[in-house]
Formats: structure tokens, C-alpha cells, sequence
């Protein structure tokens, strides 16, 4: 496959620029963006990223799964690396900042540290993590699971998308998989990671930076219902055994309980099939997606509990629900000294900041078990993300920016 790459100057000198010319890449009508995992829009994107890295003097290279690094070699500890940057891919019609931004806001920042300082002691990789979002596959972090070996290739062959295509052949189709060059799996010394918040504290609080203690643990379903097809004229609806009446049943209790449980809990039914799909019959089969996230195991399990009992109810009515757990991401506490240096930096550099534990998941919650681990935010206008409305302010996006250059040279050069 040709990679048709944008033809760019590449001179860009803002992240809100870049983010621009990156949304080209699966940018949709109305604003919105999608790059799925090893998508044509994904290859031309990490391709393009690619071009951009090389011209400005980085040593770029990919890893078996498709991570893209752009390295500056450290001149006294080359061997010791810093990893900074995000995941390229989206969900689905999403935002051009989630993930995106961070590696903008990565590359600048090493940019502007070598315009200013030259090379640093130890090495620099700016990373395009290769997917994040779980949007295509059943599966998610597989770019930082990768790096950190949480995943290996063989888990590629047994997980398909919702056209049946594994992610081993979408991953070799792409020119990627156990065929390409070997990477350099080296544990970094630290990763330091610049996210929008997709929330709505920072504005709320104004406040323009936010430091991230904690990850909430996430956790993903898929359930299924299973009824009996039938005629929707003919059928009493005492005669029925309607899996879409008992799916929308389960969607309100599921809720209700979650809302009753804990303040923190939040428990998202996003997608959802109908099986036949056909208005004039009772429905036999249905599924939904279930993304449920809170600080705390306990809670997570708790309402894990509670909604397994609902099973019952199913049984009762002469049908089956089945729920499969395909994620299940601990909470994390990122590294507090990190923490604290980042709020000291935000300090110096006078920009008001909000220690904040995050209710997205995110590649540092990867990282965060694997080395010291930094997460920073910058606003979200109200908060919206997921969606083409996503939006933050270039001096929001700057002020980030100057963060992680402060950061990453307390890292990196001193
Ligand atoms: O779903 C999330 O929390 C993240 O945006 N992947
Ligand atoms: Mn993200
Ligand atoms: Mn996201």
C-alpha cells in the first residue's frame, strides 16, 4: 500500500497547528475524527507522523505492533530512557485532541529543549502509541501493552472486530506483526504523558493545569441476551420471551444500582444489536457493551456482584443473559514525586494547577505499573470529549506544552 502523505511544511510552532493537520487523517464531515487501529486513516496518520519526526531530526523507527518513535539520543546515558507522548488512534466520529495532543505537545517540547539546550544527557522518545481506545478490537492499551509486556503477538490471533477480521491480519495487512523488525523493548525510566481532561473540573475550577494522582480502575463487558424470535402481531406479551424488553430492563437496573452505589461509580451501556433487527419481530437476541470505572477494586467488584444477580430475573422469565468481561484495568496511583515536581514546575511557571484523580483511562495507567509515571491535563471545554465538540484553547494547549518542556528537562537534561 502507498502512504499517501499529506504534504506539509512541517513548520509547525504551535500544538494547535499540528492537531490541525493531523485531523486531516480520518477527519470526518462535521468536525469529527476516526482512526481505528491499523485503518488506511491510521496507517497515513502514523506515516505522516512519521515525515514530521524525521524532519525534525529525530531517529524514527516502529516496533512490531506499530508504536512510532521519534528518539534524540542522550549524550552521556543514552542507554536511560524517557518516554513521553499518547496514543494516535480514536473512537469512533471523536475529538482531534484526545491522544492526539499529547503527541503534539511531546514533540514540540523536545524540540524546543534541543533548539535551546542541544541534546540531552539521557535519550528522549517521543511515542505514537499505536491504540488506546479499545474502539475497533476488544481490547485496549495494546500500543503501552505492548512496550510494557502486558501483551504478546500470539493474543492478536484469537481477537476480531466486528467484521470478523483478527487483530493479527489487520496488524500484518498493515505491514506489521511478528514480520517486521525486532524493536528495542527496553523498560523506560519514566514516562510523562500531556492529556486533555474530558472533563469538566479544570474549567469549572479554573485551573489551567491538572495533575493526575490516580487512574480509575476500568473495567468492559460484552452481554448478551437470549430470547426467542417470534411474530410481533400473533405473540402475547405474556407469550413473549422479548430479549430486547429484558436488554432495555437490564440497562435501567444496571444504571439505577449504579447511581444508588457510589457517587464515583459510573457504569456506560454504548453500543448495543439487535438480532434479526426487523420492526415486525419480537427480538431473540441482543448485546450491549458495558464500561464500568471507580477508584477503589472493592466497588468494582460490589457492583460486579450486583449485577450478575439480574441473572435470576433472566431465568425467570425462560431466558438467558451472558456477561463476558474482556477488560479489567486496576486502578493506579501515579508516581508521586513526578506528581509533585509537576507542581512545583506549574509554580515556577506560574500556572495554577488541580491535583485530580481521572475517570478516562489512559496509556499512563499502563505505564503507571510499569515505571514512575506522570499525567498532566490541560481544560476540556465543558468538559465534552468523544465527540467532534471536543475542544481546548491553543493558549490551554500551550501552557501544557511549557509544563512538559519543564518537566522533561528535569528528566532529560539536568
Ligand atoms: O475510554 C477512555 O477512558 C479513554 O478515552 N480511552
Ligand atoms: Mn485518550
Ligand atoms: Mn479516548
Amino acid at each position: 500500500m502507498t502512504i499517501p502523505v499529506q504534504e506539509a511544511d512541517y513548520g509547525f510552532k504551535t500544538a494547535n497547528d499540528m492537531l490541525e493537520w493531523l485531523a486531516v487523517f480520518g477527519g470526518n464531515e462535521g468536525g469529527g475524527v476516526t482512526r481505528l487501529l491499523y485503518s488506511d486513516t491510521w496507517l497515513e496518520a502514523q506515516h505522516a507522523l512519521k515525515g514530521l519526526m524525521q524532519a525534525k531530526g529525530l531517529d524514527v523507527r516502529f516496533d512490531e505492533v506499530g508504536n512510532l518513535f521519534g528518539r534524540r539520543v542522550g549524550v552521556e546515558e543514552p542507554e536511560s530512557v524517557i518516554l513521553t507522548g499518547s496514543h494516535i488512534d480514536t473512537v469512533i466520529n471523536g475529538g482531534k485532541f484526545d491522544g492526539a495532543y499529547g503527541i503534539a505537545a511531546s514533540l514540540l517540547a523536545v524540540e524546543r529543549l534541543y533548539e535551546q539546550y542541544g541534546p540531552p544527557k539521557r535519550t528522549i522518545d517521543v511515542v505514537s502509541l499505536a491504540e488506546e481506545e479499545g474502539s475497533r478490537f476488544p481490547l485496549t492499551f495494546w500500543g503501552s501493552g505492548w512496550i510494557t509486556g502486558l501483551y504478546d503477538l500470539d493474543q492478536a490471533e484469537h481477537i476480531y472486530d466486528q467484521d470478523g477480521i483478527s487483530l493479527k491480519d489487520a496488524m500484518e495487512k498493515a505491514s506489521f506483526g511478528a514480520t517486521s523488525m525486532p524493536s528495542q523493548l527496553k523498560k523506560p525510566k519514566a514516562f510523562v504523558e500531556v492529556h486533555i481532561e474530558q472533563g469538566p473540573i479544570l474549567e469549572r475550577k479554573k485551573k489551567s493545569i491538572g495533575i493526575v494522582s490516580h487512574i480509575v480502575g476500568q473495567r468492559r463487558y460484552t452481554v448478551q441476551f437470549k430470547g426467542e424470535s417470534n411474530h410481533a402481531g400473533t405473540t402475547p406479551m405474556t407469550m413473549r420471551k422479548d430479549a430486547m424488553r429484558l436488554m432495555a430492563e437490564w440497562i435501567s437496573f444496571i444504571s439505577d444500582e449504579a447511581e444508588a452505589m457510589d457517587s464515583s461509580l459510573v457504569a456506560t451501556v454504548g453500543k448495543v444489536s439487535v438480532r434479526p433487527n426487523t420492526s415486525n419481530v419480537i427480538a431473540g437476541e441482543t448485546e450491549c457493551s458495558l464500561d464500568v470505572r471507580h477508584y477503589n477494586t472493592a466497588v468494582l467488584n460490589q457492583f460486579e456482584e450486583k449485577i450478575k444477580a439480574f441473572e435470576e430475573r433472566a431465568r425467570h422469565l425462560g431466558m438467558t443473559i451472558i456477561m463476558q468481561r474482556w477488560m479489567n484495568v486496576e486502578p493506579v496511583a501515579l508516581d508521586q514525586t513526578m506528581a509533585k515536581s509537576a507542581a512545583e514546575g506549574a509554580g515556577q511557571l506560574g500556572l495554577s494547577y488541580e491535583t485530580l484523580v481521572s475517570g478516562a483511562g489512559h496509556d499512563s495507567q499502563v505505564f503507571g505499573n510499569c515505571c514512575p509515571t506522570m499525567l498532566l491535563f490541560v481544560p476540556s471545554r465543558n468538559g465534552i470529549s468523544h465527540s467532534p465538540e471536543e475542544w481546548t484553547e491553543p493558549e490551554d494547549l500551550e501552557k501544557g506544552v511549557v509544563l512538559l518542556m519543564k518537566e522533561l528537562y528535569k528528566l532529560a537534561y539536568e
